[in-house]
């Protein structure tokens, strides 16, 4: 019997009845109770482990072709994942949807009922987080040998309310009744240090002993991360702070000082307690300098222990390992890794600074230059003296080259510079990242290239070769299949076998039906159907949505501008042909952004005065949808006709929401900004609706001296819909967002205004004509194959990881 094959093992149900009597085990060894005292959740746990064996026992596979072939791996470092539910995406994974479905049954229950119970794991922000997870997805698809990185927060990103037409936020203990998804593994328990000072070694200038003066543990526990149509299953290790047994003071216990006794443990677990809501803008808080520590600590001692267990030495070891850093978040990986091998396994400073430079490779996610992490050195020098040593040395070290390429270039040497010195000395993580990998890459074709030309533009001169584009993607699995099975259905039908949801180009076939009328006939009824089930509007009204994080650089008052436009137009003129229109809005704001916050306010001021509103309500409703998350998105995307990208050409780094759309048959407004450029590449630019400045014109604009004020005076509906806010129309909100836009507008708002507006009638002409309309959504979604995450996985393995697949075998 060979255990590692998985031969041996008993097999999983393949049949209704086999399924059956799995439930029934599961229901009774594992949960430890009976079918006539079940409730849901045991009903739920239940399906859960039943369907989680299917996906272990292809672990327990992928694990021994892995050993067998120690391959290069790649180790995904992020500190946010948004991974989505798991449980359709699990049934779907593991081929058991229809016995499931069918086993339930017998129970007296439905697939969707229980599916209710499935809670998403919040783990992350938004855009950066959503693609880790469709990268680990992509990664375990192409059979790459992978594990993902990451923090097991207990509070997720916060549960968004809406109260007194404003945000509110409330906490997400998602995983307050268990995750049966997860496996702790507490054996494989990391020790992580902070604080303390360091000592010299005899005899060495580079060795040091950092003695810590906080210790706290980490202990994992993995998700599975099936592939789809293989059998590869990667995991997802999330680390959780715990105090060590020491942290426990008895004796205060004992004397009653209870709060006293727990101290120090709950200052160690307050370390993965709870995710950082920001969007694009940092805090610089000290405990979130010690969560990313954290994640690295254990992370890479994980790699180290991987590695050790196939190879030996240290020569093989950037051969082995590839580790991307998802942002600049897990950057101090670099100094970490010069630590242990330096300081604990006395390699010299060369030879660990060679190997950690082509073990590493870093994706950056912003332009935003108050985006770009950095952190006061007193900060770093109090958590992490030794780190803060490491990069002193690699500093100078990296200087002294930048002086010796680019002589008496002073103004040079003080940008590049891992310390910027005014108004504070700080260490400039995003520095770090390009000096200490091998390749740095941006996550659209413009977002690459305004990288090189601004934000890292001397790093680019110094290495030109290092920098690279690798255009995100998403998974057709989650956003086309489970989210839209209808559409899915029809595509594999025109298609003629469902191939394409593993390499989504061939979507391009359904190019030659858009001129088939039942075809069409067969499409938009799919739409319809949709937006019935959605139930925000009426669904034969233009579904218009703009689904993402509110930052005034993605302009969600842009489109509030547009919505008041038209509510004054249709009052000038209740009986014109107008266009029905249902707006939707969904998305948080970070809690502290006080102008987002006001943007919602706003939006939902607006929503209630035109409801209220019986000329204009028959045309217009504006809903705003709480508490957007990746299970609210699966179900907007498949309903939507127009896709609203409209931020200001320059900040969007690229958007993936923007891929959801246009793959679901929505068409785009949008700016030439981030992905939007090359989705319109490809679907044609007849089937885009394009406006406004582009990025240059937007820079030029800026130098120039903006006076937004202009833009008021010349505009009559522009000047109208200020004004009526200013005048209290609605409800008396919105003040602070009509003062920022006539200040300074700071993303161009009103100098786009116009041309977005105009573009907005071409919009409406073309849903006019709804035949035309259809043609156009076919060929978005025929066209969008490109933006497959396998793709952008493909992309970062032959020109970044330089990996190659490990096929698993199958089960005999
Ligand atoms: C997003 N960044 C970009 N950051 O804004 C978006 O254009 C891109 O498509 C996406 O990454 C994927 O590349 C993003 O989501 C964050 O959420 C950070 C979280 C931590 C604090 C700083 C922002």
């Amino acid at each position: 019997m060979d255990l590692r094959q998985g031969i041996g093992l008993r097999k999983l149900g393949r049949t209704v009845d086999e399924f059956q009597q799995d439930l029934l085990s599961n229901l009774y060894f594992r949960r430890g109770t009976t079918v006539e005292s079940a409730s849901m959740r045991d009903a739920y746990e239940t399906l859960s482990l039943t369907v989680r064996d299917h996906l272990a026992e292809r672990r327990a596979r992928t694990a021994a072709a892995h050993y067998a072939s120690n391959p290069r791996w790649v180790y995904y470092l992020s500190a946010e994942y948004l991974l989505g539910a798991q449980l359709e995406q699990n049934l779907l994974y593991s081929g058991t949807g229809e016995i499931a479905a069918q086993a339930v049954k017998s129970f007296g229950l439905t697939l969707e009922e229980i599916e209710e119970l499935d809670v998403e794991p919040g783990l992350g922000n938004g855009g950066l987080g959503r693609l880790a997870a469709c990268l680990v997805d992509a990664m375990a698809t192409r059979d790459i040998p992978a594990v993902g990185y990451g923090i097991r927060y207990d509070f997720g990103i916060f549960k968004q309310s809406l109260a007194a037409g404003g945000q509110a936020e409330g906490p997400d203990d998602w995983a307050f009744q268990g995750n049966p998804w997860e496996f702790p593994a507490p054996d494989d328990r990391q020790t992580v240090g902070f604080y303390g000072h360091t000592e010299p070694v005899p005899g060495s200038s580079t060795r040091k002993v950092w003695v810590p003066g906080e210790i706290v543990l980490g202990e994992p526990s993995h998700m599975l991360v099936p592939g789809y149509g293989t059998d590869t299953v990667n995991i997802v290790r999330l680390w959780r702070a715990r105090g060590s047994e020491a942290s426990f003071d008895l004796s205060r216990f004992s004397a009653g000082q209870y709060a006293e006794a727990v101290q120090e443990a709950v200052r160690a677990e307050n370390i993965s307690k709870v995710l950082y809501p920001d969007d694009s803008t940092e805090l610089g808080r000290e405990l979130r300098l010690k969560q990313q520590y954290f994640l690295v600590s254990c992370s890479l001692r994980d790699i180290i222990r991987r590695f050790r267990l196939r190879n030996e030495g240290w020569d093989d070891f950037p051969e082995k390992t590839v580790i991307q850093l998802n942002d600049t978040h897990p950057t101090i990986a670099i100094p970490e890794l010069m630590r242990l091998l330096v300081d604990e396994y006395e390699l010299d400073w060369d030879r660990a600074w060679s190997i950690t430079r082509r073990t590493f490779a870093y994706t950056c996610h912003t332009l935003l230059p108050e985006a770009l992490e950095t952190w006061p050195v007193h900060v770093f020098e109090r958590l992490l003296p030794r780190h803060l040593e490491i990069i002193y040395l690699i500093n100078m070290l990296f200087l002294r080259e930048v002086e010796e390429r680019f002589p008496g270039d002073v103004a040079r040497v003080s940008r590049m510079s891992i310390i910027g010195e005014h108004p504070e000395r700080r260490v400039r993580m995003a520095n770090l990242a390009v000096v200490g990998t091998e390749a740095v890459n941006g996550v659209a074709e413009l977002h690459s290239k305004l990288l090189r030309e601004t934000v890292l533009n001397d790093f680019a001169d110094l290495w030109p070769a290092k920098f690279q584009n690798v255009t995100n993607g998403i998974s057709p699995r989650r956003f086309v299949k489970l989210a839209n099975p209808r559409l899915s259905d029809l595509i594999t039908e025109g298609l003629g076998d469902d191939g394409w949801l593993m390499d989504l180009e061939r979507l391009a076939e359904l190019g030659s039906l858009a001129g088939d009328a039942s075809f069409l006939e067969r499409w938009r009824a799919i739409k319809r159907a949709n937006k019935v089930d959605l139930a925000v509007g009426d669904p034969d009204s233009l579904t218009d949505v703009m689904i993402k994080r509110f930052h005034e650089y993605k302009r969600q008052q842009l489109k509030l501008l547009h919505i008041i436009t038209l509510y004054h137009r249709i009052r000038a003129n209740p009986g014109g042909d107008w266009v029905p229109r249902t707006v939707l809005f969904a998305g948080k704001a970070a809690p502290a952004y006080h102008a987002a916050k006001n943007i919602i306010r706003l939006i939902n001021a607006v929503g209630a005065t035109i409801a209220a509103d019986p000329i204009v309500s028959p045309y217009l409703k504006v809903v705003f949808a709480e508490n957007y998350n990746v299970s609210l998105a699966e179900r907007i995307v498949p309903a939507a006709d127009l896709s609203e990208q409209i931020s200001l050409a320059g900040k969007e780094a690229s958007g993936t929401g923007n891929m959801k759309l246009a793959l679901n048959g929505a068409l785009t407004i949008g700016t030439l900004d981030g992905a939007n450029i090359e989705i319109r590449a490809r679907v044609g630019e007849e089937n885009f609706f394009l406006f406004g400045l582009d990025a240059f014109q937007a820079a030029e604009l800026q130098i120039a001296g903006y006076r937004p004020w202009e833009h008021y005076e010349r505009d009559p509906e522009l000047r109208e819909a200020l004004d009526a806010i200013n005048a209290g129309l609605f409800g008396g909100v919105g003040h602070d967002v009509a003062d920022s836009l006539l200040g300074r507008d700071e993303y161009l708002t009103l100098a786009d205004y116009r041309a977005y507006v105009d573009c907005q009638d071409e919009v409406e002409r073309a849903w006019r004509d709804q035949d035309r309309w259809t043609r156009m959504s076919v060929m978005n979604t025929a066209n969008s194959g490109f933006f497959s995450a396998d793709r952008t996985v493909a992309d970062y393995a032959a020109r970044i990881w330089r990996v190659a697949p490990v096929p698993v075998a199958k089960d005999h």
